[in-house]
């Protein structure tokens, strides 16, 4: 790329501009203090000659006057002086002033009106001077001035050397302006520009997923490359998408896929609005010492659902929990995501500390987690909480019937057991809308359940769906014995469904999964991009080791992590072989740390983990390591890639996605996972080797059992798992509830109600 002239000439000439001005005012400065020196001496001086000279004033005295002028004017740092009379006559000057001064200078008639010394500067003859006057007096009044002149040449010589200066200092330093310009165009335009076309040549010649283009930090050209990667992903996973549409319809197959997924939305939705309402947001924006940072929570649930959004540009109801998150919303609270790349409205509700604590912390996780897992820890029901509850479920409810206003039978799919009061709610003032709630946990057997006070609230709220999800059928039959047992309702066990107040509501299993990766997506990478091998990730950990096992959780008192360490205690004293051949990773998200159970489980998994590293490790090798902090999908994905054996011990778990993204990410179709019996995902994965994590002999056979397997044996069932989650995919899984909830025929919209503003405290209780 050429470098234009004119870019050459404004350098020159502002490098120049700058140079000359910072000389200018250097060249005043220096003036000014060089006066000011003559001022000085000339000031140290008048007292004495002003003593002598006072007294010789008078007219009888001036031969006196001549004589003393001309022995005082007799030194070698004065050029001369002169004296005058109060009005302004020469009375006595020195010989080589008095052919020069003609004129009475000004400095001479300020000094005698003002009576005080003044100095300026003067050319005589052609040479600079410095004259500095002093009034003379007799007794109080003033008789006249004396002119003291002295040589101010060199300060013109030094003004003169310091232009010269400036003048070689623009030779020398254009050229190395010039030259640091070209240096760093060349730097950081010409190569990173270099380089992203590079970039952008490979991505165009090979069909892999785009790496971010380099660029370090600091480039000016950083928010250029990022656009540009952005722009690739795009373009690669349209590609990636219309290549596998291509393939799937040439095999026959018919797989669920996101674009799938966006053409059924929009032709099964027509003119429907879609509203999503869960506690957590897809997108969350946290404040860091550089700006404001975007992040997508680690939740299969916001994987599954933000295809469905995007198809549709809807709107997601969440609660803001990031500590930028009131920043970036409009006065609405609403804004458009992704951010990258808007296509639907997330609608942020703010919840107070107490509200949080009360509904989030105690309500759902401290009463209906436990209720509804069956994992030997005690609900405890606050009548506190359930208030809370209750006004989070309103506060929710009102947000979203207006955000509902004006659309037309709306559907409305509500997640989770934090929101079991929210469909009746929006049911009562919207029935026009079509209602689902899909709950992400299990539903325990009616006795269990029957033990929460408010059990019969809680089944009304839910009733007021016209479908309600879980993951298996054997849910769906505990909650339809629970409504049988609990309320005045008719159960139609052949359709699933209860009817309750000319109300019908369907019962269905919607088994949730995971994305399935196709060919052409990348190999698994860390946070850099840079592929990972296992010995590289044994080699980070400090451990030398052969065997590598596999934990993935949120530290959860119901994923059985206790019990699984239980067991490897177990098997390597049982198969000493094992020691120092075999290592388990637990990798654990810390979660619900405010609720001391959790908190507890950490310092349990940490004891646990410690007391059998103490008793079996080397220098070189242990046998557990605990990963507890939150992981970035990249940096959990080289782990399921590596792992010889993947443990899902849960206790009770409504699915477990853990065992699937396992599943999904062994391309290499290698790999054992061992699987809990009481997990959801054990229905749909009956090659897993199939655990009651209770039971630590057989937990630790079974490792045995996955680490010896026959190679084909183990290739044979991860390509059976693999047939199947790539099946039942988490599009799928979107794709029936979707149908589902749009055959529905709501009732009509009553005219004229608008109901947000109305929803008190009593609607609910
Ligand atoms: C509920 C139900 C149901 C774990 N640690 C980290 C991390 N994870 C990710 C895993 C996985 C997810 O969290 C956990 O999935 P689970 O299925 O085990 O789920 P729960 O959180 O208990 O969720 C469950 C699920 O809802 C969906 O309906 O399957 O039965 O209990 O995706 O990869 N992710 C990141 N860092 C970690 O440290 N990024």
């Amino acid at each position: 790329m050429r470098i234009r002239l004119h870019w050459i000439l404004l350098l020159i000439f502002s490098t120049a501009a700058s140079i000359f001005l910072l000389t200018l005012v250097e060249v005043r400065t220096q003036r000014r203090g060089l006066g000011r020196e003559l001022q000085r001496r000339a000031e140290g001086l008048a007292g004495y000659f002003q003593d002598r000279l006072d007294p010789l004033m008078l007219p009888q005295r001036q031969p006196a006057l001549s004589e003393e002028i001309q022995r005082l004017g007799n030194r070698e740092d004065l050029l001369g002086l002169a004296v005058y009379d109060d009005q302004g006559n020469h009375l006595a000057v020195t010989s080589w002033l008095e052919p020069r001064l003609a004129r009475l200078p000004a400095a001479v008639v300020q000094a005698t009106a003002e009576n005080g010394g003044r100095g300026q500067f003067l050319s005589l003859d052609g040479q600079s001077i410095y004259l500095f006057a002093v009034p003379l007096h007799h007794g109080a009044s003033v008789t006249g001035a004396l002119a003291m002149v002295y040589d101010a040449s060199y300060i013109q010589a030094d003004i003169l050397h310091t232009w010269h200066s400036a003048f070689w200092m623009v030779l020398v330093v254009i050229p190395l302006v010039l030259l640091l310009a070209w240096a760093v165009y060349r730097v950081y335009f010409i190569r990173p520009l270099a380089r992203t076309a590079h970039w952008m040549r490979e991505l165009r010649k090979r069909p892999l997923a785009p790496r971010p283009p380099p660029s370090p930090v600091g480039d000016p050209l950083r928010p250029l490359a990022e656009e540009a990667a952005r722009l690739a992903q795009t373009l690669h996973e349209a590609r990636a998408a219309a290549s596998l549409e291509a393939r799937l319809r040439a095999s026959g197959l018919s797989l669920w896929t996101a674009e799938r997924l966006r053409v059924h939305v929009q032709t099964c939705l027509e003119d429907s609005r879609l509203f999503v309402i869960s506690n957590r947001e897809p997108y969350i924006h946290s404040a860091t010492g550089r700006g404001i940072a975007v992040s997508v929570p680690a939740s299969g649930l916001v994987t599954a659902l933000e295809p469905i959004l995007r198809a549709c540009d809807g709107t997601w109801i969440a609660q803001g929990t990031g500590s930028a998150d009131r920043q970036t919303v409009d006065a609405w609270d609403r804004l458009r995501v992704p951010p990258d790349d808007p296509h639907y409205t997330l609608r942020r509700v703010w919840l107070s500390g107490e509200e949080n604590e009360g509904y989030y912390f105690g309500f759902a996780n401290e009463g209906l987690w436990p209720l509804c897992h069956i994992a030997h820890a005690r609900p405890l029901f606050r009548g506190a909480d359930w208030e809370h509850y209750q006004e989070v479920n309103r506060k929710f409810a009102r947000v979203a019937l207006q955000e509902m206003a004006g659309a037309e039978a709306p559907c409305v799919l509500v997640q989770d057991y934090h929101f079991a009061l929210l469909p009746r709610l929006i049911k009562q003032h919207r029935p026009d809308a079509r209602v689902a709630i899909f709950w992400h946990i299990p539903w325990p057997n009616p006795q269990a359940f029957g033990i929460c006070p408010w059990q019969r609230e809680l089944l009304d709220g839910l009733l007021g769906a016209d479908l309600i999800g879980f993951h298996i059928r054997s849910h769906c039959n505990y909650f339809l014995e629970t409504v049988d047992a609990a309320l005045e309702s008719r159960i139609d066990w052949d359709r699933s469904a209860v009817n309750r107040g000319g109300q019908r509501t369907l019962v269905r299993p919607y088994p949730i999964s995971v994305e399935f990766p196709e060919p052409m997506m990348p190999a698994p990478t860390d946070e850099r991009g840079d592929t990972v091998e296992r010995a590289t990730l044994f080699q980070n950990l400090g451990v030398n080791s052969i065997f590598l096992g596999l934990g993935v959780d949120r530290l959860d008192y119901t994923k059985g992590i206790l019990e699984r360490l239980a067991a490897i205690e177990r098997f390597l004293e049982k198969y000493p072989v094992y020691r120092q051949q075999f290592t388990f990773i637990q990798i654990g998200a810390p979660s619900r740390t405010r609720i001391g159970r959790y908190r507890d489980l950490i310092e349990e998994v940490q004891a646990e983990a410690a007391r059998i590293n103490r008793r079996f490790q080397t220098s070189q090798w242990r046998p557990i390591v605990l990963l507890l902090r939150e992981h970035s999908r990249a940096e959990i994905e080289p782990y399921y890639k590596h792992a010889d054996v993947c443990l899902v011990t849960a206790l009770h778990d409504g699915m477990n996605l853990v065992a699937k993204e396992f599943i999904a990410a062994r391309d290499d179709e290698q790999g054992m996972l061992i699987l809990s019996r009481f997990t959801g995902a054990a229905r749909e994965l009956p090659e897993a080797l199939i655990v009651n994590p209770y039971d630590t002999e057989s937990l630790a056979d079974a490792l045995r059992q996955a680490l010896e397997m026959d190679p084909d044996e183990r290739r044979t069932r991860m390509q059976n798992l693999r047939r199947i989650v790539r099946e039942r995919n988490v599009f799928r899984w979107a794709g029936s509830l979707i149908s589902d909830l749009a055959e529905l025929r709501p009732a009509a919209h009553p005219a004229g109600s608008e109901p947000a503003a109305s929803l008190s405290r009593a609607d609910a209780s």
